[in-house]
């Protein structure tokens, strides 16, 4: 068959318009993908018409130090590429990461990321920032680099310099595995969802009235009589040591470290239920499964309440590597308030004396802390007395102000989920607050950084803490990481809009809120 001149020309000029907009279109997917990263790196440059593809012949390459690492990007890139991608501490083309070389300002925490045509570099000074640089390399990948069935590809990198850095310390996330208790493998995998948006301090609220999670050998009932049951009446459950301790070293492997927290002196049902000599009338209550607050307290005046609390912050601070353990302290509101202070002066110096810095709700700035003490604010006002007074004298403080950080507020009335007694969190109210500046008296310095708690009081499963904390928990990050100069909403919610098919393709169940447009 022959086709005529002009049918020709308008076929070629069809052929060439294609290939300019398809072109145009991998330019502009590159450039989306280099603006949608979470928390948004200190600086991007794009280097146009450069980008690197994952293929079957590329290597991971590590210095020593840098291949557990390497391990863990190769897990992720190989489910969905199905490459063999192996790792090795050789040097060359391919993905490379190095422990030299990095410009000093990356500190402890940040890295370098290059995207040439012949690789993806990341530098840093220390693991951790080896292991931030590898989760933007993620996010610069295309989404389907997180499903964990072989995808085709390509799998591109958009040419890119960054040199990235956190702004704050601390980026933390709270779960109550006391008012619902979650298996080992459900907080693995929350430790994950975190620890890709830069997320580096797991707080696990291990106790409260409902249950106790965590197994202490010199008061065995705690876990086995106060851990047997929790919100609704379920089966509760508690970790062993040996659970406890592998969740501790799975997160540590991903730059998380896990600060426990021992709800004291309120909030210690459970405890008060399972040994009875803790109670002032010597008499054990019931176990509790409702979800009121405020009714229990530890006897203030025993010196057993000081033995119980010295042998579980010693063995809890013995499983703990990283420096933190907080001891709750909120809503103690059945201790009267010379008590409290007694109480807290006594407990202090026993976290010292393990070795950990204490932090607690800010309700502990009411017993004048020392200085290594954190207060942990989780109020809705933006003045808090007792707070800005212990930054006066040098508390850090860490943020989480309940109407803005607390990851178990509804999103609207219609979120089936959660409570509202600190408000409704749509994502912008979410992500719409400065830690640097946002409680008087407390600013950038004295903010040690932010943390998004979730209770779960109606949280049940995996999928619930999942809506409840995407998509706001990147948010939070960003806060945490991102300096203040690149807070923005409108640029924000397209670099979360375009997280949307990566949680897809995770099987994240993540709140659609439209306030972003999913693409
Ligand atoms: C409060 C209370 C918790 C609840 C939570 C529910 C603090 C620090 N104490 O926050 O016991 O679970 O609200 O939002």
């Amino acid at each position: 068959m022959r086709t005529s001149p002009w049918l020709s020309r308008v076929l070629v000029a069809g052929l060439l318009l294609t290939g300019l907009t398809s072109a145009a279109t991998q330019a502009q997917a590159a450039a989306a993908q280099i603006d949608s990263v979470i928390p948004a790196p200190v600086s991007v440059q794009a280097v146009p018409n450069v980008s690197y593809s994952i293929t079957a012949s590329t290597q991971i390459r590590a210095q020593a130090g840098g291949t557990g690492v390497a391990t863990l990007l190769a897990d992720v890139l190989r489910r969905s590429t199905g490459f063999a991608l192996p790792v090795s501490d050789s040097t060359g083309d391919g993905v490379s990461l190095q422990l030299s070389g990095a410009d000093p300002q990356v500190g402890a925490e940040g890295y370098q990321l290059e995207v040439t045509a012949t690789g993806v570099t990341i530098k840093a000074t220390t693991t951790a920032g080896l292991f931030n640089g590898t989760q933007t390399l993620r996010e610069l990948l295309p989404a389907k680099i997180e499903a964990s069935t072989v995808q085709s590809g390509p799998f591109t990198v958009p040419g890119a310099k960054i040199l990235d850095y956190p702004r704050f310390a601390y980026r933390g996330a709270m779960l109550d595995v006391a008012r619902h208790f979650f298996p080992p493998d459900v907080v693995k995998r929350y430790v994950d969802e975190i620890a890709l948006y830069k997320v580096n301090y797991l707080h696990l609220h291990l106790t409260d009235d409902q249950g106790w999670r965590i197994a202490i050998d010199s008061w065995p009932n705690l876990a086995t009589y106060g851990g047997s049951t929790q919100v609704g009446g379920g089966p509760g459950g508690y970790y062993t040591k040996a659970q406890y301790s592998d969740i501790v070293a799975y997160a540590a492997a991903r730059n998380v470290t896990v600060v426990p927290e021992v709800d004291m002196p309120g909030h210690t049902n459970a405890a008060l239920a399972s040994y009875a000599q803790l109670n002032c009338n010597g008499v054990a209550p019931k176990l509790y499964t409702g979800t009121n607050v405020g009714f229990s307290s530890l006897c203030v005046s025993k010196d057993v309440t000081y033995q119980f609390i010295d042998d579980v912050i010693r063995e809890l601070a013995a499983m703990t590597p990283g420096p933190y353990l907080h001891i709750g302290g909120d809503e103690a509101s059945s201790t009267s308030a010379a008590d409290y202070k007694a109480f807290m002066a006594k407990v202090f110096p026993i976290v010292t004396k393990y070795g950990k810095r204490a932090v607690g709700w800010h309700d502990v700035a009411k017993a004048t802390p020392p200085t290594s003490v954190i207060p942990q604010f989780w109020g809705t006002t933006t003045s808090d007395s007792a707070v800005s007074a212990a930054a006066g004298r040098g508390n850090k403080v860490l943020q989480s102000p309940a109407n803005k950080a607390y990851l178990d507020m509804k999103y609207t009335s219609g979120t089936p989920l959660g409570q509202d007694w600190a408000g409704k969190i749509e994502v912008r109210t979410g992500y719409d607050w400065n830690p640097g500046n946002y409680l008087s008296g407390v600013g950038e310095n004295a903010a040690m950084g932010v943390e998004g708690p979730l209770w779960t009081e109606t949280i049940r499963t995996r999928q619930d803490i999942e809506f409840m904390a995407f998509p706001r928990l990147p948010g939070l990050a960003e806060l945490g990481w991102s300096p203040w100069s690149k807070h923005n909403w409108t640029a924000y919610k397209q670099r979360l809009a375009a997280q949307g098919p990566r949680w897809q393709a995770m099987g994240v169940n993540f709140y659609r809120s439209t306030q972003i447009t999913w693409p």
